[in-house]
């Protein structure tokens, strides 16, 4: 990040990072809260002089902070000649603007910026107009005349999003209209124009999922960072991008998986959850993951080696809940154990959810054995059909060898008796191949 920065001539963002120990917080909580931030705003391409974290049994309601503390703020503000002060916390309008007036400065919270690196990472048409509304409904009740951050940070909005472009629109000024209504009325055409392209594009998406409903869907999900795109990888054969960043992967992105027994199913890598995930964004990422929603197993991916593992599954459960995919089916995997000394670590993962699986998805331990266990647990779904093939129905041969279990084919002169094993929900579309057969039975 910061080479390009270096190659445009023009420095990063110097960011200040201020967190707030609640009251029902650990000052742990906090900490690691803080450090989760950091990264973030790295991944932002922001550089972070320095942080602090606040004790405060309730947030004050002008400015979150206290006033000794925000007086503190101020001076390190002129201090480190910082451009940006970035809150752990969500603020409320009223308590940006609030701060934004007193230390004359940007003042950017938990959700903008995580709207800023999904706005920058949004790659497919549905995911940038995603992020564009999320962007949008964000910024509408936290218009002012100071509000021009996003695009100042250059967030990069995918272009209708970029509210410092509505502003420049020229827009013809009402009776009694202000800048700010201006902005405001600007701002909900935009919401509603972004609302009408993401209903094409949806529409587009659903057709696309009916067809794969024939099949097996299995979705990754886990916290982000968790190797999620490595083990898509390394079950694919895919070459997605799979970086140390934060939100690597935005799109979910479906590839055909193939199973030990010949069998196929659909495997799909999402995008990373985290904590204190932006209600905006879960909501518009909600039709994105219906796979998740549909898919008939959840792997769980979780980073065993960072310390913090145990609350990123929480955290992970939670936005599943949210998307009302908690009660799926799931199979945890506990990825990166290469990075292991301790076996008594994942000992207690172990104990905890005993039909687990330990895998390094960089080095391949355990891969085998986790499509072992998939094909296991599909074949207990599988039905056994008897079909009698004409030689001209060779793609009803293909399909059963493709995605059942052939066993005993019996060639009696102009037809073929095949006996094999197939998933129940594949046998409309061998019907629908079997053009001359003398039927299923
Ligand atoms: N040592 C080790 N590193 C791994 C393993 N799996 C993934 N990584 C590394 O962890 C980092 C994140 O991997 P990704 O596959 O991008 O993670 P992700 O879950 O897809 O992340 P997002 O898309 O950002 O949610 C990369 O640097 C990987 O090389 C593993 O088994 N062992
Ligand atoms: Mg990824």
């Amino acid at each position: 990040m910061h080479e390009t920065y270096d190659a445009m001539n023009t420095a990063p963002t110097r960011a200040f990072l201020v967190g707030v120990k609640l009251k029902d917080e650990l000052q742990s909580d906090a900490e690691s809260s803080l450090e989760e931030l950091t990264r973030l705003a790295e991944t932002a391409g922001m550089e972070v002089l320095a942080e602090t974290v606040q004790p405060k049994e309730t947030p004050d309601p002008a400015y979150f902070i206290g006033r000794g503390k925000l007086e503190e703020i101020e001076a390190i503000v002129g201090e480190l000649k910082v451009d940006a002060i970035i809150f752990d916390n969500d603020l409320t309008p009223a308590q940006t603007r609030n701060l934004e007036k007193v230390l004359d400065i940007v003042v950017i919270d938990r959700t903008s910026l995580i709207l800023q690196i999904f706005a920058q990472r949004a790659q497919t048409k549905s995911a940038k107009l995603q992020v564009d509304l999320a962007q949008l409904q964000y910024a509408l009740p936290r218009l002012t005349r100071l509000w021009t951050h996003l695009s100042r940070l250059g967030t990069g909005a995918g272009g209708t999003a970029g509210v410092g472009a509505g502003r420049a629109g020229g827009a013809v000024r009402g009776p009694g209209e202000t800048q700010l209504q201006i902005d405001r009325r600007l701002i909900r055409t935009q919401i509603s124009r972004v609302k009408k392209a993401l209903q094409k594009v949806e529409k587009h998406r659903r057709i696309q999922r009916k067809q794969r409903q024939e099949m097996i869907n299995i979705s990754l999900v886990g916290y982000t960072n968790a190797g999620k795109s490595t083990l898509f990888n390394a079950l694919t054969d895919e070459h997605r991008l799979a970086e140390d960043k934060l939100f690597a992967t935005l799109d979910p992105t479906t590839r055909l998986l193939d199973l030990p027994d010949n069998r196929h199913v659909l495997l799909s890598d999402t995008v990373g959850f985290l904590k204190k995930l932006p209600h905006h964004l879960v909501a518009a990422f909600k039709a994105t993951l219906e796979e998740v929603a549909e898919a008939d197993l959840l792997l769980h991916v979780v980073d065993v080696s960072h310390p913090e593992a145990e609350s990123q599954i929480d955290a992970v459960d939670e936005v599943l809940k949210a998307l009302e995919a908690f009660e799926r089916p799931t199979l945890m995997l506990f990825n990166k154990i290469d990075l292991l000394e301790n076996e008594a670590y994942p000992q207690l993962f172990r104990n905890k959810y005993p039909d687990s699986l330990m895998i390094s998805a960089q080095d391949g331990t355990g891969l085998e054995a986790l499509k072992d266990v998939l094909a296991e647990r599909f074949s207990t779904q599988d039905i056994e059909v008897s079909i009698a093939l004409s030689y001209q129905d060779g793609k009803a041969l293909d399909y059963l060898y493709k995605h059942g279990e052939v066993f005993d084919t019996d060639y009696q002169g102009e037809s073929i008796q095949v006996k094999a094993k197939l998933p129940q929900r594949y046998l409309k579309a061998l019907e629908r191949l079997t053009t001359n057969s003398t039927g299923l039975n």
